[in-house]
Protein backbone atom coordinates (compact mmCIF):
# COMPACT_ATOMS: atom_id res chain seq x y z
CA UNK A 1 0.00 0.00 0.00
CA UNK A 2 2.91 2.35 0.75
CA UNK A 3 2.91 4.03 -2.75
CA UNK A 4 6.19 5.70 -2.17
CA UNK A 5 8.04 1.64 -1.66
CA UNK A 6 6.14 0.88 -4.72
CA UNK A 7 7.43 3.44 -6.60
CA UNK A 8 11.18 2.76 -5.22
CA UNK A 9 10.80 -0.57 -5.55
CA UNK A 10 10.06 -0.37 -9.60
CA UNK A 11 13.15 0.59 -9.99
CA UNK A 12 16.24 -1.44 -9.74
CA UNK A 13 18.79 1.22 -9.17
CA UNK A 14 20.25 4.44 -10.50
CA UNK A 15 21.84 2.65 -14.01
CA UNK A 16 18.80 3.93 -16.31
CA UNK A 17 17.20 1.76 -18.34
CA UNK A 18 14.81 3.52 -20.82
CA UNK A 19 13.00 -0.35 -21.96
CA UNK A 20 12.60 -0.10 -18.31
CA UNK A 21 11.22 3.25 -17.83
CA UNK A 22 8.48 3.06 -20.41
CA UNK A 23 7.16 -0.21 -18.77
CA UNK A 24 6.03 2.05 -16.45
CA UNK A 25 3.61 4.44 -18.37
CA UNK A 26 0.84 2.83 -19.27
CA UNK A 27 -0.28 5.27 -21.99
CA UNK A 28 3.10 4.24 -23.93
CA UNK A 29 1.24 0.94 -24.86
CA UNK A 30 -1.08 1.96 -26.73
CA UNK A 31 -1.45 2.99 -30.22
CA UNK A 32 -2.61 6.09 -32.73
CA UNK A 33 -3.94 5.04 -35.96
CA UNK A 34 -2.94 1.91 -35.70
CA UNK A 35 0.94 2.88 -35.05
CA UNK A 36 2.77 2.57 -31.73
CA UNK A 37 2.44 5.44 -29.80
CA UNK A 38 5.66 7.72 -30.46
CA UNK A 39 4.85 10.71 -27.84
CA UNK A 40 7.65 13.27 -28.83
CA UNK A 41 5.65 17.07 -26.93
CA UNK A 42 7.20 16.47 -23.87
CA UNK A 43 7.43 19.96 -23.70
CA UNK A 44 3.56 20.67 -23.87
CA UNK A 45 3.03 17.87 -21.36
CA UNK A 46 4.79 14.65 -20.20
CA UNK A 47 2.88 11.30 -19.59
CA UNK A 48 2.13 10.06 -16.18
CA UNK A 49 3.93 6.94 -14.28
CA UNK A 50 1.92 4.68 -13.09
CA UNK A 51 2.98 4.82 -9.35
CA UNK A 52 1.57 8.31 -9.71
CA UNK A 53 -1.98 7.23 -11.12
CA UNK A 54 -2.39 5.04 -8.45
CA UNK A 55 -1.30 7.98 -5.50
CA UNK A 56 -4.20 10.03 -6.94
CA UNK A 57 -6.39 7.47 -7.10
CA UNK A 58 -5.36 5.57 -4.04
CA UNK A 59 -6.05 9.33 -2.04
CA UNK A 60 -9.67 9.58 -3.62
CA UNK A 61 -10.56 5.90 -2.69
CA UNK A 62 -8.96 6.26 1.12
CA UNK A 63 -7.66 9.08 2.52
CA UNK A 64 -9.55 12.31 0.90
CA UNK A 65 -10.48 15.12 3.20
CA UNK A 66 -9.95 19.00 2.97
CA UNK A 67 -6.88 19.93 4.88
CA UNK A 68 -5.46 22.63 7.35
CA UNK A 69 -8.68 22.54 9.60
CA UNK A 70 -10.34 19.11 10.18
CA UNK A 71 -9.27 17.23 13.32
CA UNK A 72 -10.64 14.12 12.24
CA UNK A 73 -8.11 11.25 10.55
CA UNK A 74 -8.81 11.82 6.83
CA UNK A 75 -8.53 15.48 7.77
CA UNK A 76 -4.97 15.12 8.89
CA UNK A 77 -3.41 12.34 6.89
CA UNK A 78 -4.52 14.53 3.79
CA UNK A 79 -3.25 17.49 5.40
CA UNK A 80 0.38 15.47 6.48
CA UNK A 81 0.52 13.69 2.79
CA UNK A 82 -0.01 17.60 1.20
CA UNK A 83 3.29 19.01 3.35
CA UNK A 84 5.20 15.91 2.69
CA UNK A 85 4.57 16.60 -1.18
CA UNK A 86 5.71 19.93 -0.07
CA UNK A 87 8.90 18.80 1.41
CA UNK A 88 9.38 16.69 -1.82
CA UNK A 89 9.26 19.81 -4.01
CA UNK A 90 11.74 21.77 -1.82
CA UNK A 91 14.47 18.70 -1.49
CA UNK A 92 14.32 18.60 -5.03
CA UNK A 93 15.44 21.77 -6.24
CA UNK A 94 17.43 22.41 -2.96
CA UNK A 95 14.94 25.23 -1.36
CA UNK A 96 16.33 25.52 2.30
CA UNK A 97 12.88 25.12 3.77
CA UNK A 98 9.87 24.23 3.11
CA UNK A 99 7.87 27.17 3.85
CA UNK A 100 9.81 28.40 0.47
CA UNK A 101 7.43 26.46 -1.17
CA UNK A 102 3.73 27.28 -2.60
CA UNK A 103 1.38 25.31 -4.23
CA UNK A 104 0.17 27.32 -7.58
CA UNK A 105 -1.58 26.01 -10.72
CA UNK A 106 1.47 25.68 -12.80
CA UNK A 107 4.57 28.09 -13.97
CA UNK A 108 2.00 30.58 -15.66
CA UNK A 109 0.51 31.15 -11.72
CA UNK A 110 3.35 31.26 -10.46
CA UNK A 111 5.22 33.94 -12.65
CA UNK A 112 1.87 35.94 -12.27
CA UNK A 113 2.06 35.90 -8.58
CA UNK A 114 5.42 37.36 -8.02
CA UNK A 115 4.04 39.59 -10.51
CA UNK A 116 1.22 40.73 -9.16
CA UNK A 117 2.53 40.74 -5.37
CA UNK A 118 6.24 41.46 -5.19
CA UNK A 119 6.72 43.64 -8.63
CA UNK A 120 2.65 45.35 -7.64
CA UNK A 121 3.62 46.23 -4.68
CA UNK A 122 7.26 47.67 -5.04
CA UNK A 123 7.49 48.70 -8.80
CA UNK A 124 7.01 52.16 -10.28
CA UNK A 125 7.00 54.35 -13.09
CA UNK A 126 10.26 54.11 -14.82
CA UNK A 127 11.14 51.28 -13.29
CA UNK A 128 12.27 48.31 -15.88
CA UNK A 129 11.81 44.54 -16.21
CA UNK A 130 14.30 42.72 -18.32
CA UNK A 131 13.55 39.53 -19.84
CA UNK A 132 14.87 37.76 -22.86
CA UNK A 133 13.49 37.08 -26.78
CA UNK A 134 13.32 33.32 -25.95
CA UNK A 135 10.22 33.52 -23.44
CA UNK A 136 7.69 31.83 -22.90
CA UNK A 137 4.36 34.16 -23.49
CA UNK A 138 4.02 32.68 -19.41
CA UNK A 139 6.88 34.82 -18.78
CA UNK A 140 6.01 38.02 -21.08
CA UNK A 141 2.52 38.85 -21.14
CA UNK A 142 2.35 39.06 -16.90
CA UNK A 143 5.21 41.37 -17.05
CA UNK A 144 3.02 43.49 -19.77
CA UNK A 145 0.37 43.91 -17.00
CA UNK A 146 2.40 44.54 -14.62
CA UNK A 147 3.80 47.50 -17.02
CA UNK A 148 0.51 48.87 -17.52
CA UNK A 149 -0.36 48.90 -14.09
CA UNK A 150 2.90 51.13 -12.44
CA UNK A 151 4.00 52.60 -15.93
CA UNK A 152 7.20 50.53 -15.44
CA UNK A 153 8.98 49.53 -18.96
CA UNK A 154 9.75 45.56 -20.39
CA UNK A 155 12.98 45.14 -21.79
CA UNK A 156 13.94 42.39 -23.89
CA UNK A 157 17.96 41.03 -24.13
CA UNK A 158 18.29 39.69 -27.33
CA UNK A 159 19.53 36.26 -28.79
CA UNK A 160 21.73 35.30 -31.97
CA UNK A 161 21.64 32.98 -34.42
CA UNK A 162 21.70 29.79 -32.72
CA UNK A 163 19.61 30.77 -29.95
CA UNK A 164 21.63 31.56 -27.08
CA UNK A 165 21.49 34.61 -24.65
CA UNK A 166 23.72 37.54 -25.78
CA UNK A 167 25.28 37.91 -22.86
CA UNK A 168 27.28 40.80 -22.95
CA UNK A 169 24.34 42.67 -24.29
CA UNK A 170 22.45 41.41 -21.45
CA UNK A 171 24.39 42.77 -18.99
CA UNK A 172 24.64 45.87 -20.75
CA UNK A 173 21.08 46.52 -20.60
CA UNK A 174 21.32 45.40 -16.83
CA UNK A 175 21.21 49.19 -14.22
CA UNK A 176 20.12 50.44 -11.63
CA UNK A 177 16.68 51.28 -12.52
CA UNK A 178 16.23 47.01 -13.25
CA UNK A 179 13.93 46.07 -10.79
CA UNK A 180 13.05 42.93 -12.16
CA UNK A 181 15.32 39.91 -14.32
CA UNK A 182 12.69 36.99 -15.56
CA UNK A 183 14.26 34.60 -17.62
CA UNK A 184 13.87 30.71 -18.75
CA UNK A 185 15.98 28.31 -17.76
CA UNK A 186 15.29 26.49 -20.50
CA UNK A 187 13.88 27.61 -23.69
CA UNK A 188 10.84 25.48 -24.41
CA UNK A 189 10.71 26.80 -28.41
CA UNK A 190 14.95 26.35 -29.01
CA UNK A 191 15.76 24.05 -26.41
CA UNK A 192 18.51 26.85 -25.03
CA UNK A 193 19.33 26.00 -21.82
CA UNK A 194 20.58 29.46 -19.98
CA UNK A 195 23.53 30.01 -17.70
CA UNK A 196 21.20 30.99 -15.38
CA UNK A 197 23.48 31.57 -12.17
CA UNK A 198 26.19 33.95 -14.28
CA UNK A 199 22.78 35.75 -15.60
CA UNK A 200 21.49 35.88 -11.17
CA UNK A 201 24.64 36.99 -10.38
CA UNK A 202 24.74 39.89 -12.99
CA UNK A 203 21.51 40.85 -12.15
CA UNK A 204 22.38 40.96 -8.29
CA UNK A 205 25.09 43.20 -8.80
CA UNK A 206 22.89 45.45 -10.16
CA UNK A 207 20.17 45.40 -7.00
CA UNK A 208 17.44 43.29 -9.66
CA UNK A 209 15.85 40.53 -8.39
CA UNK A 210 15.49 37.09 -10.35
CA UNK A 211 12.88 35.33 -11.13
CA UNK A 212 13.70 32.02 -13.27
CA UNK A 213 10.99 30.11 -14.91
CA UNK A 214 12.21 26.45 -14.87
CA UNK A 215 9.03 24.74 -16.20
CA UNK A 216 11.31 23.23 -18.84
CA UNK A 217 14.24 22.44 -16.85
CA UNK A 218 12.96 20.67 -13.44
CA UNK A 219 11.81 17.66 -15.69
CA UNK A 220 15.06 17.01 -17.11
CA UNK A 221 18.02 17.75 -15.36
CA UNK A 222 19.01 18.25 -11.32
CA UNK A 223 18.20 22.08 -9.79
CA UNK A 224 19.60 23.95 -7.23
CA UNK A 225 18.28 27.17 -6.16
CA UNK A 226 20.60 27.84 -3.69
CA UNK A 227 23.47 27.32 -5.91
CA UNK A 228 21.44 29.36 -8.67
CA UNK A 229 21.06 32.26 -6.32
CA UNK A 230 17.73 33.18 -7.89
CA UNK A 231 14.79 35.23 -5.75
CA UNK A 232 11.86 32.89 -7.64
CA UNK A 233 11.99 29.93 -9.92
CA UNK A 234 8.84 28.82 -11.02
CA UNK A 235 7.38 25.14 -11.87
CA UNK A 236 5.09 22.98 -13.29
CA UNK A 237 3.48 19.42 -12.09
CA UNK A 238 2.13 18.09 -15.49
CA UNK A 239 5.67 19.08 -17.75
CA UNK A 240 7.41 16.74 -14.60
CA UNK A 241 5.46 13.30 -14.71
CA UNK A 242 2.86 14.81 -12.01
CA UNK A 243 -1.14 15.48 -12.78
CA UNK A 244 -2.04 18.96 -14.27
CA UNK A 245 -2.94 21.87 -12.42
CA UNK A 246 -0.23 21.83 -9.91
CA UNK A 247 3.27 23.43 -9.74
CA UNK A 248 5.15 25.59 -7.44
CA UNK A 249 6.98 28.64 -6.75
CA UNK A 250 9.88 28.85 -4.66
CA UNK A 251 10.51 32.15 -3.40
CA UNK A 252 12.88 32.91 -1.04
CA UNK A 253 12.01 33.25 3.08
CA UNK A 254 12.58 37.03 3.19
CA UNK A 255 11.08 37.98 0.17
CA UNK A 256 8.16 35.89 0.46
CA UNK A 257 7.53 37.37 4.13
CA UNK A 258 7.57 40.91 2.91
CA UNK A 259 5.23 40.47 0.06
CA UNK A 260 1.80 40.72 0.01
CA UNK A 261 -0.85 38.23 -0.61
CA UNK A 262 -1.88 37.35 -3.92
CA UNK A 263 -5.48 35.77 -3.79
CA UNK A 264 -7.62 36.40 -0.32
CA UNK A 265 -9.78 33.60 1.07
CA UNK A 266 -10.53 30.83 3.33
CA UNK A 267 -6.77 29.19 4.85
CA UNK A 268 -4.52 32.25 3.94
CA UNK A 269 -5.62 34.37 7.27
CA UNK A 270 -4.71 33.96 10.87
CA UNK A 271 -8.14 36.09 12.13
CA UNK A 272 -10.85 38.15 9.84
CA UNK A 273 -12.90 40.86 11.50
CA UNK A 274 -14.51 43.26 9.44
CA UNK A 275 -12.55 45.89 11.02
CA UNK A 276 -8.94 44.35 9.88
CA UNK A 277 -7.70 40.55 9.14
CA UNK A 278 -4.45 39.34 9.66
CA UNK A 279 -2.70 37.57 6.93
CA UNK A 280 -1.47 33.86 7.24
CA UNK A 281 2.31 32.47 7.38
CA UNK A 282 4.15 31.55 4.50
CA UNK A 283 3.57 29.81 2.61
CA UNK A 284 -0.24 29.83 3.53
CA UNK A 285 -0.59 33.36 2.77
CA UNK A 286 -0.40 32.22 -0.87
CA UNK A 287 -2.17 29.48 -0.72
CA UNK A 288 -6.10 30.76 -0.31
CA UNK A 289 -8.97 28.68 -0.66
CA UNK A 290 -8.92 24.98 -0.59
CA UNK A 291 -6.03 23.95 -3.53
CA UNK A 292 -5.24 21.55 -5.29
CA UNK A 293 -4.53 18.67 -2.55
CA UNK A 294 -4.17 15.36 -4.51
CA UNK A 295 -2.64 17.20 -7.60
CA UNK A 296 0.09 18.44 -4.82
CA UNK A 297 0.24 14.74 -3.33
CA UNK A 298 0.52 13.22 -7.09
CA UNK A 299 3.19 15.65 -7.73
CA UNK A 300 5.24 14.42 -4.63
CA UNK A 301 4.78 11.09 -5.66
CA UNK A 302 6.24 12.17 -9.34
CA UNK A 303 9.28 13.83 -7.80
CA UNK A 304 9.84 10.33 -5.87
CA UNK A 305 9.97 8.47 -9.03
CA UNK A 306 12.20 11.35 -10.77
CA UNK A 307 14.23 10.37 -7.43
CA UNK A 308 14.55 6.71 -7.95
CA UNK A 309 15.98 7.22 -11.32
CA UNK A 310 18.33 10.56 -10.25
CA UNK A 311 18.39 13.64 -12.23
CA UNK A 312 21.84 13.03 -13.22
CA UNK A 313 20.89 9.85 -15.19
CA UNK A 314 18.50 11.78 -16.84
CA UNK A 315 19.92 14.02 -17.85
CA UNK A 316 23.04 12.48 -18.96
CA UNK A 317 20.60 9.81 -21.41
CA UNK A 318 18.33 12.68 -22.77
CA UNK A 319 21.74 14.24 -24.23
CA UNK A 320 22.69 10.93 -25.70
CA UNK A 321 18.79 11.63 -27.01
CA UNK A 322 19.40 15.13 -28.46
CA UNK A 323 22.46 13.96 -29.85
CA UNK A 324 21.34 10.83 -31.73
CA UNK A 325 18.25 13.00 -32.97
CA UNK A 326 20.26 15.87 -33.80
CA UNK A 327 22.28 14.04 -36.53
CA UNK A 328 19.52 11.81 -37.38
CA UNK A 329 17.46 14.93 -38.09
CA UNK A 330 20.79 17.13 -39.91
CA UNK A 331 20.80 13.69 -42.46
CA UNK A 332 17.82 15.03 -44.03
CA UNK A 333 18.55 17.87 -46.23
CA UNK A 334 15.06 19.83 -46.45
CA UNK A 335 15.19 19.33 -42.09
CA UNK A 336 16.26 22.91 -40.76
CA UNK A 337 17.11 23.10 -37.29
CA UNK A 338 16.01 26.23 -35.37
CA UNK A 339 18.22 26.64 -32.42
CA UNK A 340 21.38 25.13 -32.31
CA UNK A 341 22.93 26.45 -29.06
CA UNK A 342 25.97 24.87 -27.47
CA UNK A 343 24.32 23.92 -24.36
CA UNK A 344 20.69 22.55 -25.33
CA UNK A 345 18.58 20.32 -24.03
CA UNK A 346 16.72 17.76 -25.74
CA UNK A 347 14.20 19.76 -27.68
CA UNK A 348 14.47 20.10 -31.48
CA UNK A 349 12.32 22.78 -33.21
CA UNK A 350 12.77 22.35 -37.03
CA UNK A 351 11.02 23.17 -40.13
CA UNK A 352 11.08 20.51 -43.30
CA UNK A 353 11.48 22.91 -46.83
CA UNK A 354 8.72 24.40 -47.64
CA UNK A 355 5.91 22.37 -46.04
CA UNK A 356 3.80 24.07 -43.38
CA UNK A 357 4.60 22.33 -40.01
CA UNK A 358 0.92 21.59 -39.51
CA UNK A 359 1.05 19.91 -42.58
CA UNK A 360 3.90 17.92 -41.29
CA UNK A 361 2.08 17.14 -37.47
CA UNK A 362 -0.69 15.70 -39.45
CA UNK A 363 1.13 13.76 -41.17
CA UNK A 364 3.43 12.64 -38.29
CA UNK A 365 -0.11 11.97 -36.03
CA UNK A 366 -1.05 9.44 -39.12
CA UNK A 367 2.24 7.68 -38.34
CA UNK A 368 1.76 7.46 -34.82
CA UNK A 369 4.06 10.41 -33.85
CA UNK A 370 2.85 13.27 -31.55
CA UNK A 371 4.62 16.29 -32.02
CA UNK A 372 3.60 20.17 -31.40
CA UNK A 373 3.54 22.49 -34.64
CA UNK A 374 2.96 26.01 -34.46
CA UNK A 375 4.73 29.20 -32.24
CA UNK A 376 5.15 27.18 -29.27
CA UNK A 377 3.49 30.49 -27.17
CA UNK A 378 7.33 31.62 -27.61
CA UNK A 379 5.50 33.36 -30.53
CA UNK A 380 8.79 35.95 -30.71
CA UNK A 381 11.13 33.54 -30.47
CA UNK A 382 10.04 31.75 -33.57
CA UNK A 383 9.52 35.25 -35.13
CA UNK A 384 13.37 36.01 -34.40
CA UNK A 385 13.92 32.91 -36.86
CA UNK A 386 11.79 34.60 -39.99
CA UNK A 387 9.23 31.70 -39.15
CA UNK A 388 5.67 32.23 -37.83
CA UNK A 389 5.65 28.37 -36.80
CA UNK A 390 7.96 25.27 -36.43
CA UNK A 391 7.59 21.76 -35.97
CA UNK A 392 8.71 20.53 -32.27
CA UNK A 393 9.92 17.44 -30.80
CA UNK A 394 10.76 17.32 -27.38
CA UNK A 395 12.05 14.49 -25.39
CA UNK A 396 11.91 12.68 -22.07
CA UNK A 397 12.68 10.07 -20.03
CA UNK A 398 11.23 7.54 -21.97
CA UNK A 399 11.80 7.99 -25.44
CA UNK A 400 14.28 5.99 -27.22
CA UNK A 401 16.40 6.02 -30.33
CA UNK A 402 13.50 3.73 -31.77
CA UNK A 403 11.17 6.96 -31.01
CA UNK A 404 14.04 9.01 -33.37
CA UNK A 405 13.56 6.59 -36.16
CA UNK A 406 10.00 6.74 -36.20
CA UNK A 407 9.76 10.38 -36.56
CA UNK A 408 12.76 10.26 -38.84
CA UNK A 409 11.31 8.09 -41.29
CA UNK A 410 7.87 9.87 -40.93
CA UNK A 411 9.30 13.13 -42.10
CA UNK A 412 10.45 11.63 -45.08
CA UNK A 413 7.28 10.05 -45.81
CA UNK A 414 5.98 13.57 -45.86
CA UNK A 415 8.57 15.10 -47.74
CA UNK A 416 7.53 11.89 -50.64
CA UNK A 417 3.77 13.03 -49.78
CA UNK A 418 4.22 16.66 -49.71
CA UNK A 419 7.77 17.82 -50.74
N1 LIG B 1 7.32 28.51 -19.20
C1 LIG B 1 7.83 27.71 -20.14
C2 LIG B 1 9.26 27.81 -20.53
C3 LIG B 1 6.98 26.76 -20.75
O1 LIG B 1 7.49 25.96 -21.68
C4 LIG B 1 5.62 26.69 -20.36
C5 LIG B 1 4.64 25.76 -21.03
C6 LIG B 1 5.17 27.54 -19.35
C7 LIG B 1 6.05 28.44 -18.80
C8 LIG B 1 3.77 27.48 -18.83
O2 LIG B 1 3.56 26.34 -18.09
P1 LIG B 1 2.10 26.00 -17.54
O3 LIG B 1 2.21 24.65 -16.96
O4 LIG B 1 1.77 27.04 -16.54
O5 LIG B 1 1.19 26.04 -18.74
N2 LIG B 1 5.05 25.33 -22.29
C9 LIG B 1 4.31 24.69 -23.20
C10 LIG B 1 4.82 24.26 -24.42
O6 LIG B 1 5.99 24.39 -24.78
N3 LIG B 1 3.84 23.66 -25.11
O7 LIG B 1 2.72 23.70 -24.39
C11 LIG B 1 2.99 24.34 -23.20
Amino acid sequence: MNVQADTIAQMTSTSFDPNRIIKDFPILRRKVHGKRLVYLDNAATSQKPQSVINTVSRHYQQTNANIHRGIHTLSVESTNAYEAARGNVQRFINASRPEEIIFVRGATEAINLVAQTYGRSTLKKGDEILISTMEHHSNIVPWQILCEQTGAILRVAPINDAGELMFSEYEQMLSQRTKIVAITHISNALGTINPIRKITEAAHKHGAIVLVDGAQAAPHMPIDVQDISCDFYAITGHKMFGPVGIGALYGRHEMLNQMPPYQGGGEMILSVTFEKTTYNHVPHKFEAGTPNIVGAIGFGSAIDYLNAIGMENIAAYEQELLAYATAALQEIDQVQLIGTAQDKAAILSFTVGDIHPHDVGTVLDQEGVAVRTGNHCAQPAVERFGHSATVRASLALYNTKEDIDALTSAIRKTIELLG
